[in-house]
């Protein structure tokens, strides 16, 4: 099926038309958000494969894919998938990716991109080495008002950037009995809170200041060390991180999935030496800009937000967007990527494999109780 750009684009840019046949790998939640992204856009779900291949026949059939595989194999064989999105547990990621960047697909993978920086590094040797596609659905950079943000800091209307501070707040985790395969270091890698949150709070402050983390001093803890019949649980629940910057910048984050209430609250605040800016993931349609006077809150409007911004924003202001909307216009950019366009911003294996970096100094960092500087 051949994506034209005026489908995929949403009028964005101009681009040569693109085929996006997608075959997802993985069909839990992350799954379903995939499924839905292509499908907006004018994609095909070309097929998917499940843990059997029974749940692949009902998952192509909710998921609207055009036919569930058996294995793995028989997908990536398949002439009719030119991108395999990956949502699988997390230890799946490198074995499954390198064997689609193997077979010449283009591919989307989910965070963690692996479970450590050696895989990671591989993985996006490969896809270079290929010339193929590898993107990270690291979302929260396609908020309109993340945008806005962005171009706030890189126009110079902070002033300089001299802080930076935020959390991001999960509450799934939070009872004792709560579980799931991200708990199993084996299957989720041995960062989880911040394997799986965390690194979207430091890619969305690399991204809005372009200003990478230099160190950090984490302390972490597992508040549930029994859960859901587990009985010695090491993956963490909470992360409190101090950091610096490359440009000398400090700050913090506070990352937990234990937290009652807090559903998917990501909060990154920047202040810079005119002006700060507040962005709250649960609240996506403003942006608070502070100043000693006259602080405003900008409203999503695709009439006054900036050129960078607004062809990110859908849908005209008064009708509300939001995680849904940013997975569509990740896989709009990615499809322009595989078009052979550049879209400003789109993350790549690259930020994949920076991102487990950063989760790699934390851990260290937590267990050293020490300052840790970030592999670059
Ligand atoms: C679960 O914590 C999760 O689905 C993450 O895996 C996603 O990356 C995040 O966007 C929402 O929460």
């Amino acid at each position: 099926m051949t994506v034209a750009n005026v489908t995929v684009d949403g009028g964005r840019t101009e681009g040569s038309a693109t085929s996006y046949r997608a075959g997802i790998i993985g069909t839990g939640f992350m799954g379903e958000v995939h499924a839905r992204a292509i499908r907006v856009n004018g994609g095909e779900v070309a097929g998917v494969v499940a843990s059997s291949e029974r749940r692949a026949a009902v998952a192509a059939h909710t998921l609207l894919a055009t036919r569930g595989y058996a294995a793995v194999e028989e997908l990536l064989a398949d002439d009719a998938i030119d991108v395999v999105h990956i949502c699988t547990p997390n230890y799946l990621h490198y074995p499954l990716a390198m064997a689609a960047i193997e077979a010449g697909k283009h591919v989307v993978c989910e965070k963690p991109l692996a479970t450590n920086p050696q895989d990671a590094v591989r993985m996006a040797e490969a896809v270079t080495a290929r010339g193929l596609v590898g993107a990270v659905p690291f979302i929260y950079r396609f908020h309109p008002m993340v945008r806005e943000a962005r171009e706030m800091v890189r126009s110079g209307g902070l002033g300089r950037v001299v802080l930076a501070h935020g959390s991001y707040l999960q509450d799934w985790l939070s009872g004792a009995q709560d579980d799931n395969w991200r708990v199993d270091a084996r299957l989720g890698g041995a960062s989880r809170a911040f394997g799986d949150i965390g690194s979207h709070w430091c890619d969305l402050l690399e991204f809005v200041t372009a200003d990478p983390i230099r160190a950090v001093n984490a302390r972490s803890a597992t508040v549930n060390a029994e859960r859901g019949g587990r009985s010695a649980v090491e993956t963490e629940d909470v992360v409190v991180l101090q950091f610096e910057t490359e440009g000398g910048v400090l700050g913090t984050a506070t990352v937990s999935q234990v937290s009652p209430g807090r559903k998917n609250r990501l909060l990154l605040e920047v202040s810079g030496s005119e002006a700060s800016i507040s962005f709250d993931q649960e609240d996506p349609e403003k942006l608070w800009v502070g100043a000693r006077q006259g602080s405003r809150l900008l409203v999503r409007d695709p009439d006054v937000l900036s050129a960078a911004a607004a062809p990110y924003a859908g849908v005209p202001a008064g009708h509300p967007q939001g995680y849904q909307e940013c997975f569509a216009n990740f896989v709009a950019d990615t499809a322009r990527a595989i078009g052979g366009q550049t879209p400003d911003g789109l993350p790549t294996f690259a930020d994949g494999l920076r991102a487990c970096r950063i989760a790699d100094a934390v851990l260290r960092s937590a267990e050293t109780q020490a300052w840790t500087e970030v592999e670059s």
